[in-house]
């Protein structure tokens, strides 16, 4: 079978979302949604891997971090099925010093709703920097996840700017710490995103979920 795809320029963008209360009150009404949610450090590169897998200018990116304080909600559709709805939530960065303290109580009142309410049928693709990983505050986004089911996969991006390969098997390294210290780390991936390098095993593996996720789903909901 050919390796399906997600449909280029299908996210279509539905609204932004800064009041924790609209948040729990999109995911009582989203209960069996299946999607996949970016998070990660403001300046990660989110943005830029939505563009790549979505396509060009699905989400804005910015040079100037810690912009970004709303979770930004899209639909999108696979290749094979073009009735079939999936989300991708575009969350605001974490860990961002600069932001005042009021901007910081309001992210972690609006990600302490998100990581609390979503659907446990929602991916996490947490994107750390494979210059700086594993940082306090990358370590602090793991004490939210308390959802039950709830799978992550790890991306470190940013693997251009890693010069020696010396770096990248320090990386490589990790690897059973992280999957030992951080249970809901499922699959863990080296990416440029602006590059578009390993972008195409990060999305077979994205489609993968979905159609598990819809496949384990419909059979719920099969009464027979
Ligand atoms: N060298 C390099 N730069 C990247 C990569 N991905 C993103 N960037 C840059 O990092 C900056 C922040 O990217 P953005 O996607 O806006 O980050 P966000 O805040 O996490 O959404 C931008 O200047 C991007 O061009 C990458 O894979 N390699
Ligand atoms: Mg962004």
């Amino acid at each position: 079978m050919e390796q399906s795809l997600i449909k280029r320029k299908s996210a279509t963008f539905l609204m932004a979302i800064d009041d924790p209360k609209q948040m729990k009150s999109w995911f009582e009404n989203h209960q069996d949604a299946i999607g996949v949610a970016m998070v990660g450090r403001s300046n990660v590169g989110k943005s830029t891997l939505i563009n790549s897998l979505f396509g060009n200018k699905t989400a804005k990116t910015s040079k100037t971090p810690g912009r970004t304080q709303k979770v930004n909600i899209f639909k999108f559709c696979l290749e094979e099925n073009e009735e079939k709805w999936f989300y991708l939530y575009d969350l605001p960065g974490y860990g961002f010093a600069q932001v005042s303290k009021s901007m910081q109580k309001n992210w972690r009142d609006l990600m302490g709703t998100f990581f609390t309410q979503m659907s446990p049928t929602t991916l996490l693709f947490n994107l750390q920097d494979a210059r700086n990983p594993n940082q306090r505050s990358d370590q602090e986004f793991y004490e939210y996840l308390t959802v039950e089911r709830l799978e992550v996969f790890l991306i470190f991006n940013k693997i251009d700017k890693l010069k020696k390969q010396k770096e990248k098997a320090a990386l490589n390294k990790l690897k059973p710490k992280i999957f030992e210290t951080f249970k809901k780390v499922k699959q863990i991936f080296f990416i440029s995103a602006e590059k578009k390098d390993g972008t195409a095993p990060l999305e077979a593996a994205l489609v993968n979920y979905l159609h598990k996720m819809d496949a384990a789903t419909s059979f719920e909901a099969d009464p027979s």
